[in-house]
């Protein structure tokens, strides 16, 4: 045997055994992801920062025809927002480098439209290097939202954009270090300022921008950058603005129906079983109404209920989470959004404190090939290259975890080896309670992490039941935990008719009340059912763990006489039937009176008998498109709804940023017949509208 023989034998003989190692891995199921696809979905959870023109202009949408003199932060601090992102957890920052009006954070030489003409930093500043290079500091990853719409550019529209477009894009990938996503916005065309224009102007999205150029761009300089767009290339949009996947959430789609402007909400939601491309959902939501500061929504920071919501809602449903922050004038995070962030990273750190599925026995109704490199045990063991496989043609299986004695529960989180391909289409998970088995939730898909909430189950064993996959499920990583009740102040509501209902999110959690004002506590009357509101009455209520023996904080309402039998009787314009709404006892309803009609208006209501009043309270409405929120008021009542008596009038100072409840006291007079009418808005709608009326009568505080 010559040497060149032998030499080629040893070669067969390696081939070989690499054929037998690959038989060992189970064939891939595809779509599958990119390594960048698999780096940016580890991140989870990060942060939006809408600033820019709209903060100054206390718009959502700038015309495009502003001018860079208004963009002027006085305190303007990227250190906080770093600080701030890190302390809550996040992985990261993307910052409205443009908006679709146009405006650029850092000096660029494509337009006039920036930073450089600004008075911020006599126009030598540049936020994206700044908030770059703060990033870096603390080691977030950075990325960058690129408006295609621009509606200050002259020739938007026409190919020369397209071409600014691109250079604006280049400025940004190539001048700024490392960055890990490119936000590419789907609103595109329309009215807009276009270099004095002031013209409607339509482009086609699919073809207007050259997207292929456009990824070219970013993957010739930014090569481990996703990319998000509607429908990607590497992440889609999970199809609303409310950070809420799918409960089925498949990460492939098939891209050509999902362009944007499709109107494909849903199936941007729930993906494709069948997808021809792998591109995971991003869910995008603020923690105010608005994407962009407006001092009005100072006090609509979302709750903690709700944002926990949004957790479990996209990062427990195999998206991601892209949690908006709008800084405010100052240029800094406000405190408000300071509080909630911090009191969700403190919830989630709560939740997830203790794995109770470690050190455990684990086993599985079959191991691929018997090898423990596919033991179930590898679920559990910390590493995410690790996973079970029941085997080649094994879909129906099922992998048991034994705690060895009672334990209770109430969270259950998965992951898939998506590397491989997201397969699993069906899973139930029992619990073991009594010798006997449970089902305690059911659902469709896994992908890289779900996460399930649950009722506390006492369960000496937990089985994950694959029901239905596209071929062997792979299981890289499963936890449980037991997460303490989430105790927040009881919401307080009472019906027209007078009836009190009281509501927390966690239904383990119990309510106890007061009637005297006093503060209650767990030896107070426990809420077991509606509470009777049919007199003036002040509810001090709180929530109170029975478990931790912990209470949350306590809320106190005073309610005044029902509005049972109160009717508006007279609006001025507008439908009287709709304006029942202010009268209805909920703060979420509104009413309007018609735009464009001449101030003053105003509406009458029946209270139904007399009463002696001393005051009243005006809740304007704080939905997030209202208008016509009265600033200047007079207040009159009558006994027989003819002769009117004047008992306040004047201005609800800082209305228009603060549309809080208003109340008025004004000296005791009795009355069946109350009229607010509006002087003043704070637009020029010349409208009139409520959220809320209510009266103060003498017996009430
Ligand atoms: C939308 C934009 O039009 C909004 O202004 C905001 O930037 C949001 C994140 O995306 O489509």
């Amino acid at each position: 045997m010559n040497l060149l023989h032998r030499l080629s034998l040893i070669g067969y003989f390696f081939l070989f055994i690499n054929l037998l190692q690959a038989q060992e891995i189970p064939e891939p199921v595809g779509p599958l992801p990119s390594q960048r696809q698999l780096n940016w979905q580890e991140m989870e959870y990060y942060a939006f920062i809408h600033f820019n023109m709209n903060t100054f202009t206390n718009r959502e949408w700038g015309e495009g025809g502003e001018s860079p003199e208004q963009f002027n932060p006085t305190e303007l601090d990227v250190r906080q927002w770093a600080k701030v992102v890190k302390e809550a957890g996040m992985k990261g920052i993307i910052i409205t480098a443009k908006h679709h009006d146009g405006f650029c954070l850092w000096p660029s030489e494509t337009t006039e439209h920036s930073v450089k003409n600004s008075p911020w930093k006599s126009g030598e500043g540049d936020l994206i290097k700044e908030l770059a290079e703060v990033c870096e500091e603390f080691d977030l990853k950075f990325g960058v939202y690129l408006s295609p719409w621009d509606r200050n550019h002259a020739q938007y529209g026409k190919e020369e954009y397209v071409d600014v477009f691109h250079k604006q894009l280049e400025e940004l990938v190539t001048n700024y270090g490392t960055l890990f996503e490119i936000w590419f916005d789907g609103a595109n065309g329309g009215t807009g300022y276009y270099g004095g224009a002031n013209e409607n102007r339509k482009i086609d999205h699919r073809s207007y921008y050259q997207w292929d150029k456009v990824y070219s761009i970013v993957r010739t300089h930014q090569p481990d950058a996703v990319i998000f767009g509607d429908n990607g290339p590497d992440i889609r949009w999970i199809g609303n603005e409310e950070g809420i996947a799918g409960k089925t959430n498949w990460s492939l789609i098939r891209k050509a129906e999902l362009y944007a402007g499709s109107g494909k909400h849903k199936e941007l939601q729930y993906g494709h079983v069948d997808g021809t491309h792998w591109v995971p959902g991003e869910a995008d939501v603020s923690i105010r109404p608005g994407w962009y500061y407006h001092p009005k929504e100072d006090h609509l920071v979302k709750s903690l209920p709700h944002l926990l919501d949004i957790y479990y809602g996209s990062v427990g449903r195999n998206a991601s989470l892209l949690l908006n922050i709008p800084v405010d004038r100052r240029g800094l995070i406000h405190e408000n959004d300071v509080k909630q962030l911090i009191k969700l990273r403190e919830k989630l750190d709560e939740d997830f404190e203790n794995n109770l599925a470690q050190n455990l026995e684990v086993s599985a109704s079959k191991v691929r090939n018997n090898n423990p490199k596919f033991s179930a045990k590898n679920t559990i063991d910390g590493k995410k290259g690790t996973y079970w496989s029941p085997g080649k043609n094994e879909i129906k299986s099922s992998l048991t975890l034994d705690f060895g004695k009672d334990v209770v529960f109430n969270r259950f989180l998965v992951q898939e080896y998506i590397p491989l391909g997201q397969r699993v289409k069906s899973f139930t998970i029992e619990g073991l309670v009594n010798g006997e088995w449970h089902e305690i939730d059911r659902q469709t898909t896994i992908g890289y992490k779900r996460i399930l909430r649950f009722d506390p189950i006492k369960a000496s064993a937990l089985r994950l039941n694959i029901l239905d996959s596209k071929s062997s499920p792979l299981i890289s990583n499963i936890e449980v935990y037991n997460a303490p009740a989430l105790l927040v102040a009881p919401e307080v509501t009472r019906s027209k008719k007078g009836v009190i209902t009281l509501q927390v999110p966690d239904e383990n959690v119990h309510i106890y009340y007061t009637l005297d004002g006093t503060e209650p506590n767990h030896n107070s009357y426990r809420y077991t059912e509606v509470i009777a509101g049919g007199q003036p009455i002040t509810l001090n209520a709180i929530a109170y763990d029975p478990v931790s023996g912990k209470y949350s904080e306590s809320k106190k309402v005073n309610f005044d006489i029902p509005k049972t039998k109160w009717k508006v009787i007279d609006v001025t314009s507008g439908d009287i039937e709709e304006a029942s709404k202010i009268i209805d006892e909920d703060k979420n309803t509104w009413w309007t009176a018609k735009k464009n009609k001449e101030l003053p208006q105003e509406v009458v209501v029946d209270l139904g008998k007399n009463y002696l009043l001393q005051g009243f309270i005006y809740q304007p409405s704080h939905n997030k498109w209202s208008f016509g929120t009265i600033s200047n008021y007079v207040f009159e009542v009558s006994v027989d709804n003819k002769k009117w008596i004047r008992t306040a009038s004047g201005e609800f100072g800082n209305i228009r940023n603060n549309p809080i409840e208003q109340k008025v006291s004004f000296q005791p007079i009795k009355a069946r017949y109350i009229k607010l009418k509006s002087i003043k808005n704070t637009d020029d709608s010349g409208a009139i509208s409520i959220g809320e009326l209510s009266v103060i009568t003498v017996n009430q505080k």
